[in-house]
């Protein structure tokens, strides 16, 4: 396979961005090859910038639910942006996809566009805190919740791919107030609760963790997170960036019956566009400016264009019958393949992760065991034969409505002839 204009555009890259990329994970590092550069897509391919195609489980880390390119999505944006780019103003379409955001998650009463996951849970924290007059907060090692300082502690994503869990330039003052817990172990949160009954503001979770990999709840977790939360009076956010509109029409809550008090969106809401949404009980987010003392703003937030992007794939997933019956089909014929070959796999619903590790996945120490250069030959591998899935052993595999029955089933047949020792 020649790769030669992507490694050109890599080695410029390299003189102009860190690592040569905006954002860490691609850049390939921990699976020792060179980053693809991508040229174009549609359905369920990719091509980069020489012309190899590839079959992609990437899917923009999520965002592309019903494959690269969708026509109606496309042309949506088209429409738009004939109507200008930007208003810094209010328009039609921040209403059009609120309502439709709250008509799938009825416990975000009401909410906010923002432009960003990391904006997003940012300005969650913030009004929870605000609301509880609290400042502690409780996260889980192996979650990722994006960027913002107090969050970066012991995170997932590019930080465990990384190896770099607490980030350096994040001054200890703006993380001693978040509190650590174990992934599935209630009894690690109820004893922070003990130790500080008063002061915890919220508990934030991926309710089915897909930053260290895909570590789905056991059962009980969330309930259990539900319960104490309510105890002693914090708020429990959840943070369904990647499982809002992925596991189900209404995420994780929906799927689990566990209603949070606040929930973070982003990835599919923005149907590939950059935004993302938080929101919650009403008596909470009416804390938020102008009605409220709690700040939060961007010119850029509710997008004209975004909005677009966002109502035209929600509307599309919504006119799809059985929609995550289908998406639950196809992985599982991928994790049927991995199985075959002997692989650790962990799936919930359209998100799965081989783990080379023999021990069950459950939380950050497990997901530590994973043998990196297992899953980089991994990589290569599926690379080598078309196959575009994570650069990193510690995120997800994305399953799009658009992969056809044939290239899941090709990819299955890949999958079940990797032999681990290769
Ligand atoms: N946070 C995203 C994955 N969960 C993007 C990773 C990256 O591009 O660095």
């Amino acid at each position: 396979m020649i790769t030669a204009r992507s490694t050109e555009l890599f080695a410029k890259a390299k003189t102009l961005m860190p690592g040569g990329v905006n954002s860490p994970v691609r850049a390939f590092g921990s699976v020792g090859r060179e980053p693809l550069f991508i040229a174009g897509s549609h359905g369920d391919r990719i091509t980069d910038a020489d012309g190899n195609e590839y079959t992609d489980y990437v899917c923009s880390w999520g965002p592309d639910i019903l494959g690269h390119a969708h026509p109606a999505i496309i042309e949506a944006v088209k429409r738009a942006c004939d109507s200008g780019l930007t208003y810094g103003a209010c328009h039609e379409g921040e209403v059009i996809l609120a309502e439709k955001i709250k008509a799938h998650f009825p416990s975000m009463e009401m909410l906010r566009l923002v432009n960003s996951g990391t904006e997003a849970v940012m300005s969650a924290v913030r009004a929870a805190r605000g609301y509880t007059r609290r400042d502690r907060i409780v996260k889980f090692a192996g979650c990722y919740h994006g960027h913002s300082d107090g969050l970066l502690v012991k995170g997932g994503s590019g930080l465990i791919t990384g190896s770099i869990p607490d980030s350096a330039g994040v001054p200890a003052a703006l993380t001693e107030n978040t509190l650590l817990a174990r992934y599935n172990d209630p009894d690690s949160v109820q004893a922070l609760f003990e130790r500080c009954p008063d002061s915890i503001a919220a508990v934030i979770v991926e309710p089915c963790a897909a930053n260290m990999g895909v570590v789905p709840p056991k059962d009980g977790f969330l309930k259990a997170l539900r319960d104490i939360t309510e105890k002693y009076g914090a708020i429990l956010i959840f943070d369904e960036v990647i499982t809002g509109f992925r596991l189900s029409a209404g995420g994780a809550q929906e799927l689990y019956g566990i209603k949070p008090d606040m929930t973070v969106l982003g990835k599919i809401v923005g149907g590939g566009m950059p935004l993302a949404a938080y929101g919650g009980k009403r008596e909470i987010m009416e804390n938020v400016a102008p009605l409220g003392a709690v700040y939060q703003a961007g010119t850029l937030s509710g997008n004209p264009i975004a909005t677009a992007a966002g109502i035209a794939q929600i509307t599309e997933t919504e006119r799809i019958p059985d929609l995550y019956g289908e998406l639950d089909r196809k992985t599982a014929v991928l994790e049927a393949a991995a199985r075959s070959a002997g692989l650790n796999v962990n799936r919930c619903g359209s998100l799965m992760t081989v783990f080379f590790t023999d021990t069950p996945v459950t939380d950050y120490e497990t997901a530590m065991t994973a043998d990196r250069n297992g899953y980089a030959r991994f990589f290569a591998y599926l690379l080598d034969n078309g196959i575009y899935a994570a650069p990193s052993q510690f995120e997800a595999m994305f399953v799009s409505y658009a992969h056809s029955d044939g290239d899941i089933a090709k990819t299955a047949e890949i999958i079940a002839h990797y032999r681990k020792e290769n």
